[in-house]
């Protein structure tokens, strides 16, 4: 890895927004792809972040700045990793399932299925299964991507398949779950079409399935 690369996961796992910003900046004058700052520099500083906080030498709050760190650099390679689009594809509604506020991983599947020409509408975040129901009635998606990053959140997301079951919306829609606690195995028992361990991985599962489709 290269020592920019370094120095980004740093400044995330330190908080410090302005550097960062400044750091992907350079990266991306130096050649970097917005794809190696984002898989090599902002998300493993989170996964980093999130096993101090596990351990105890971080707090909340400290999670919160590093977000923010990293969110600075986000909005930098955002608009390169959109740039890519083409004519849409299909629509995506997308959104953080019902009690849990984690987004930056649901945005940067939102900025992916952007980037890889699908239209995408963003619901949020703690969307209730009533909240994903109105908007595939509304919106008639190709899919429902649904994110969660807590244990005690992710049955949230059987509970929307249930709702669109219930209103006979569950074929019309191709589902897909994905989030730091998810699996493939938690995908199969809930009957999602889907599941992804990240937003690149999101996109081409979502190509093949409409392809099958
Ligand atoms: C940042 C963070 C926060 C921030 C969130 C800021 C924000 N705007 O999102 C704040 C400080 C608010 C926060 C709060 C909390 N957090 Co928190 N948080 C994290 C942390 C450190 C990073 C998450 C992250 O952004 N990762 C980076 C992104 C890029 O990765 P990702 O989300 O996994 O997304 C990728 C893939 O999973 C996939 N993906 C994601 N969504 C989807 C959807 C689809 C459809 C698909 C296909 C793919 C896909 O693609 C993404 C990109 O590649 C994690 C640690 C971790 N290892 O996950 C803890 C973590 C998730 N948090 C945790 C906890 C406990 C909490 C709190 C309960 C703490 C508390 N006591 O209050 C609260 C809950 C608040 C709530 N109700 O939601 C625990 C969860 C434990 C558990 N097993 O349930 C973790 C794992 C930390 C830990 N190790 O203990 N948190």
């Amino acid at each position: 890895m290269s020592n920019l690369l370094a120095e980004i996961q740093e400044a995330v796992i330190n908080g410090q927004a302005p550097k960062v910003k400044e750091l992907t900046q350079a990266g991306l004058d130096a050649g970097q792809t917005p794809q190696e700052i984002l898989n090599e520099g902002l998300i493993p500083a989170m996964k980093i972040v999130g096993e101090k906080f596990q351990k105890g030498e971080f707090y909340i709050s400290e999670m919160m700045i590093s977000a923010r760190a990293m969110y600075a650099g986000l909005n930098l390679v955002k608009p390169l990793l959109i740039a890519q689009k083409t004519e849409s594809k299909g629509k995506a509604i997308v959104g953080t399932v019902q009690g849990d506020l984690h987004d930056i991983g649901k945005n940067l599947v939102c900025m992916m299925m952007e980037g890889g020409g699908y239209e995408v509408i963003d619901l949020g975040v703690n969307i209730t299964s009533e909240q994903f129901l109105e908007a595939v009635k509304e919106h008639s998606p190709d899919f429902v991507m649904m994110s969660a990053l807590l244990t005690t959140t992710m049955e949230s997301m059987a509970k929307v398949i249930q709702v669109l079951a219930d209103n006979g919306l569950r074929d019309k829609v191709l589902i897909g779950i994905g989030g730091a606690p998810v699996t493939q195995r938690f995908a199969d028992s809930i009957g999602a079409d889907f599941y992804a361990s990240d937003a690149g991985e999101a996109v081409s599962k979502a190509n093949s399935l409409l392809l099958e489709r």
